[in-house]
């Protein structure tokens, strides 16, 4: 850590620095001097600033903290980090979208990554997840194609962190095993309220590994404990204008405010002996197992507590591999997992230039190494002695090999009896069923934005035989779904698929083959899966706008602040004007935001206390009334005193009275009953006519 709090400038030969100003030139308006190697080192450097973004993922946001243990699970791992409660293992985690550019927006529609680096005892392990519990491919073979259709298109790099164009659906209708995570992406998990509000996924089976060698399947599970919320489609259009950082923003203030998010670590163990007792198979990446057959048992807690010191050095170069792996854990064939294991330390070299990233401090184990690597860019280790090899004499046959018994890591013994074949498994060939269930249990509000989002993204598409591709697969999954989707699209879901194109091109879309219309139900539902059931009790952390302008009313202002702010919300004072407003008792309050400089897609609930100056002042300011109008259309709960009153007389809902949301001169208990259920849903329909 380099503290210059105190200290001179030097160059970065330590060299104290007089003037960081001016060039050395010849005469104050003559010519610069190439002498001038205090310039050219400061130009040098900035030239060289930036690394290759990542290939995907390379918008991120990150944060440190740890990890606590509830119970010990010695009966299923020898892993320390989950055999002793009495550790606290520190994390660094990083949340990421997928297809954007660093510079991108944090609000686009899009996989959320969601990568842990736990820093153990026994070295480091890496969770590197997503907010979704499955993914788009089976096969590591086809990532490239995969990420080259959502990228943007090579002609004319259109379009920036976006699904919706031509060659994401060209790509997703020829190839099936792309719609259960499709269907996803489509539903609310895809546009987050907040990175502290979504749930996480190790997707992949892995093995857990007890003392005795004996394995379980394991899947892993983040469950936030503010729950699973989203914000709407027109707000996460909205706030990428109004604020491109917006979760980035979140998760740092919410630290910054000592309000740390937190995840709960649940882990669905499935014992060998039933690897084939499931109609899906456990090495397929595209199918999750419902937490209805096998329940999510919570062992532990993650806490962030900590912002970065520096983006850069901390969030942009550090490099999590799917292959960092602890004794106690290990991998299985999941032959997605299997091309990940390779790929990541590959993407570093060019990334981070040196096989010595490991070196970087985010990146560096807890325990020393030692080994016989040696040189590369940037070694910053000074290895001793005359012996970089194994087995030696003359360095006393140092680094010695662990012993299994004292840690040593030993590969989990499986039982191999194949041939070898480039081809994918019989067991991985229905595409339909998991997406259907996924559907079926969802709301009717979480349905109608799944809806919605198909005929935007395939409302962008040029080509009208990927539209029709898109719409006779997503009647296969479900026949509501399609019907409602074609509608908005004015297109006819025709009879049957494309087939000569498919044939033609050898794509693997056969679809006959993935079993549509003869979907396996062996669920009718999985409640798990739905947003309608997670954490509804708690407004810690939610941003309430209060609306105010000089003469507003202090009695009520307090009364409503001090009941939020003991629930942990975050109340936030706008005004149509920055500094300070006065209140109708003459005391001077300060601002958070001038109407200017803020919108109401930012905020979870508004509140406005009486004061008929302060009314009257709102009501001359266009922006306060479109800021409430968004409010109410985005089903948000309101409350309003006195005067206040007015602002909803004056939007466009004209039953606001009748709104189980909107409280006026209600004490603030059911206003907080309803912030904290996070949107009202109920109302959608009734002001889909409010024109903002
Ligand atoms: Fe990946 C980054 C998650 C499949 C190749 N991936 C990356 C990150 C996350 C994931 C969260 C960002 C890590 C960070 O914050 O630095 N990726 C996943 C998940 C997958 C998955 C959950 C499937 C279950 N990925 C996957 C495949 C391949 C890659 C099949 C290639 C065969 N992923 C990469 C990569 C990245 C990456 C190109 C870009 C930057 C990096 O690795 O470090 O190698």
């Amino acid at each position: 850590m380099v503290e210059s709090a105190g200290e001179e400038l030097t160059s970065r030969q330590g060299l104290k620095i007089n003037d960081t100003n001016n060039s050395l030139k010849t005469g104050v308006r003559g010519a610069t001097l190439l002498e001038d190697f205090i310039l050219r080192e400061k130009l040098h450097s900035f030239d060289h600033e930036r690394i290759p973004e990542r290939i995907v993922h390379a918008r991120g946001s990150g944060a440190h903290g740890y990890f606590e243990l509830y119970e010990s699970l010695a009966e299923y791992t020898k892993a320390g980090l989950f055999t002793d409660t009495s550790r606290k293992t520190p994390v660094f985690v990083r949340f990421s979208t997928v297809a954007g550019s660093k510079g991108s927006t944090d609000l686009a529609r899009d996989v959320r990554g969601f990568a842990v680096k736990f820093y153990t005892d026994e070295g480091t392990w890496d969770l590197v997840g997503n907010n979704m519990p499955i993914f788009f491919i089976q096969d590591a073979m086809k990532f490239p194609d995969l990420v080259h259709s959502v990228k943007p298109e090579p002609h004319r790099e259109i379009p920036q962190a976006a699904s919706a164009h031509d060659t994401f659906y060209d790509f997703v209708s020829l190839t099936t095993e792309t719609l259960h995570n499709q269907i996803w992406l489509m539903s609310d998990r895809a546009i987050p309220r907040s990175l502290r509000m979504m749930e996480g996924f190790g997707i992949h089976t892995f093995r857990l590994i007890n003392e005795e060698g004996q394995a379980h399947f394991v899947k892993f599970h983040w469950k936030p404990t503010l729950g699973v919320h989203s914000v709407t489609w027109d707000e996460a259009v909205k706030i990428s204008g109004a604020d491109s950082d917006f979760h980035r923003r979140d998760l740092w203030d919410a630290i910054e405010a000592g309000q740390y998010p937190e995840w709960e670590l649940g882990l669905q163990i499935v014992p060998e002996a039933d690897e084939h007792k499931y109609d899906f198979d456990l090495l397929d990446p595209t199918k999750l197992i419902p937490e209805e057959m096998v329940p999510v048992k919570i062992v532990g807690k993650m806490t962030l507590n900590k912002n970065p010191e520096n983006f850069f050095a901390e969030t942009e170069q550090v490099a999590f591999l799917p292959d960092n792996i602890v004794p106690g854990i290990d991998f299985t064939n999941d032959p997605l997992l299997q091309g990940r294991l390779f790929t990541y330390r590959d993407t570093q070299l060019s990334r981070l230039g040196s096989p010595n990233f490991h070196q970087i401090p985010i990146n560096k184990p807890v325990p020393p190494t030692y080994n016989n690597q040696r040189d590369g860019h940037m070694q910053t280790e000074i290895p001793k002695g005359q012996t970089a090899y194994f087995p030696n004499t003359l360095g006393g046959g140092c680094p010695y090999q662990a012993k299994l018994s004292e840690g040593g890591f030993e590969a989990y013994e499986e039982r191999i009896d194949a041939k070898k074949i480039r081809a994918r498994s019989e067991s991985f060939r229905d595409h339909f069923s998991q997406p259907a269930l996924f559907y079926r249990s969802l709301t009717d509000w979480e349905k109608n934005h799944v809806i919605e989002a198909y005929a935007f993204e395939l409302g962008k598409c040029t080509h009208q035989h990927i539209q029709k591709r898109m719409l006779w697969l997503i009647d296969q999954i479900d026949e509501n779904l399609s019907k409602q989707v074609a509608q908005k699209l004015g297109l006819d879901i025709p009879d049957d698929i494309e087939r000569p194109i498919n044939q033609a091109i050898g794509a693997d879309s056969n679809v006959e083959d993935h079993q549509p219309g003869k979907k396996k139900i062996y669920l009718d539902e999985s409640p798990a899966l739905s947003q309608g059931n997670t954490v509804f009790n708690t407004i810690a952390t939610r941003q309430i706008a209060v609306l105010a302008a000089d003469g507003f009313s202090r009695e009520d202002f307090n009364a409503m602040k001090e009941a939020l702010e003991e629930e942990n919300a975050v109340v936030r004072v706008i005004a149509p004007h920055g500094g300070q407003i006065q209140c109708d008792e003459g005391v001077n309050q300060e601002i958070d935001a001038s109407i200017m400089t803020t919108e109401s897609v930012l905020y979870d609930a508004v509140y406005i206390p009486g004061g008929a100056a302060s009314i009257e002042a709102l009501l001359n300011k266009a922006k306060f009334l479109k800021f409430i109008n968004e409010a109410i259309k985005h089903c948000k709960a309101i409350a309003a005193d006195g005067a206040g009153e007015q602002l909803l007389e004056n939007s466009h809902f004209n039953n606001y009275k009748a709104d189980g949301a909107i409280f006026v001169n209600e004490k603030p208990q059911a206003f907080i009953k309803a912030i904290a259920k996070h949107r009202h849903w109920d109302r959608s329909e009734k002001v889909e006519g409010i024109p903002v």
